[in-house]
């Protein structure tokens, strides 16, 4: 299963409570408090790893709770930090904080006031406080955009543990019975967002043999069929060069016009392609299908520009698939009359001229 998108919620782990003790022994009168402080509650963090390649481990699990901190115990032990629950996510994933829904029991709190979006929020439970992360405005619901290997964010810190009572003595208050809760861990509702991140993102048509490309430039192996909508979700191939170079192609499933509306498999998809530095737009010359390359080319500009007019800023290269079949060499001669651009000819079925490619499409990345 692939999953993109994904709602989750989080709890870090709460402190321990100090302790209250004496010291007690044989022939040791009045020993003193000796209660030791809680320990801390784990933190819960998020890491960038490349071997993820999708989020559906936190589809399957989506609370995520660290560990609590040990209580403090006498003879001045001190409670166990609570571990950290460390989550691996794909590089490219971004998180978003959500707005954050109180459970059964809890109470907003904001100082008395009624809550201002982007202020800190506490959570009453149970006579204690709950840090709350701050609601999300425009400007900070974007928590953090996990681009590098092993980048990581702490979603939720955890509570501080209590003080136990022998850290309350003083030379007035020797008998000290005071001691401290532990501190409660931040709760908080975030949204993660995968945008894969590759050099060279494969658009066009259903049918034009984007997948096809793929399995020839790279290892991958997607599937391929002569009907539409035979990729469903991203795939992600890596092309060697001679020089050890290498680029990464993402092939998302074929757009159709409405796209940018979510029509077909649409808008899900195109977010997978925002961040690749090169698009390929892929056109199938023979017309296979009834279609027309030149509106194919007219409608793919179309749908990007209506998604994101940032989509065009990016340097793109027209590839013209199917110059294997007969009815091709007309269309593109037809095609290049009418736009005057570079286009590179191959045939992804027979691996003709695949090589022209990979080296015009190492020249615009780099370049
Ligand atoms: N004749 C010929 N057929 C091709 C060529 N490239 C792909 N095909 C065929 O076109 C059909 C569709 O290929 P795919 O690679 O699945 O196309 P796609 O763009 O990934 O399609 P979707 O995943 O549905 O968007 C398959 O039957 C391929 O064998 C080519 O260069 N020449
Ligand atoms: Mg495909």
């Amino acid at each position: 299963m692939f999953v993109d998108c994904q709602k989750i919620h989080v709890k870090a782990g709460d402190g321990g409570h100090g302790c209250v003790s004496f010291r007690r022994e044989k022939f040791i009168e009045k020993g003193g408090p000796d209660g030791g402080n809680g320990g801390h509650g784990g933190d819960v963090i998020l890491v960038a790893d490349k071997n993820a390649n999708n989020l559906v481990d936190l589809y399957y699990k989506p609370r995520l709770l660290a560990e609590r901190g040990g209580h403090g115990e006498g003879k001045r032990k001190q409670g166990k930090s609570g571990r950290s629950l460390i989550v691996k996510v794909p590089c490219g994933t971004v998180i978003r904080r959500l707005e954050f829904t109180p459970l059964a029991g809890c109470k907003l709190m904001v100082k008395g006031e009624a809550h201002i979006p982007g202020t800190d929020v506490e959570l009453e439970r149970r006579g204690r406080t709950i840090k709350v992360m701050p609601t999300p405005t425009a400007a900070t619901d974007i928590v953090a955009d996990l681009v590098e290997e092993g980048q990581q964010v702490v979603l939720c810190r955890g509570g501080r543990g209590g003080r136990g009572n022998c850290t309350y003595t003083s030379s007035t208050h020797q008998a000290p019975r005071e001691f401290e809760q532990g501190e409660l861990g931040e709760v908080g509702e975030f949204e993660l967002t995968l945008k894969i991140i590759a050099d060279v993102g494969l658009v066009g048509y259903p049918n034009a043999g984007k997948s096809t490309l793929l399995s020839r430039l790279t290892a991958a192996h997607p599937k391929i069929a002569p009907y539409p909508f035979t990729t469903l979700t991203p795939q992600i191939g890596v092309t060697y060069f001679e020089d050890f170079g290498k680029l990464t192609l993402a092939d998302i499933p074929g757009l159709i016009e409405g796209a940018h509306d979510n029509v077909g498999l649409g808008h899900d998809f195109l977010r997978h392609i925002e961040r690749c530095r090169l698009l390929l737009l892929l056109l199938d010359m023979a017309g296979v299908d009834n279609r027309d390359p030149i509106e194919d080319y007219r409608q793919l500009l179309k749908e990007l520009e209506l998604y994101d007019p940032a989509m065009l800023k990016k340097p793109r290269l027209i590839v013209a698939n199917k110059m294997d079949l007969p009815e091709a060499a007309a269309n593109l001669r037809r095609f290049k009359r009418r736009f005057r651009r570079k286009v590179v000819e191959i045939s992804a079925l027979e691996s003709s001229g695949l090589e022209e490619l990979k080296q015009t499409l190492r020249i615009l990345r780099v370049g």
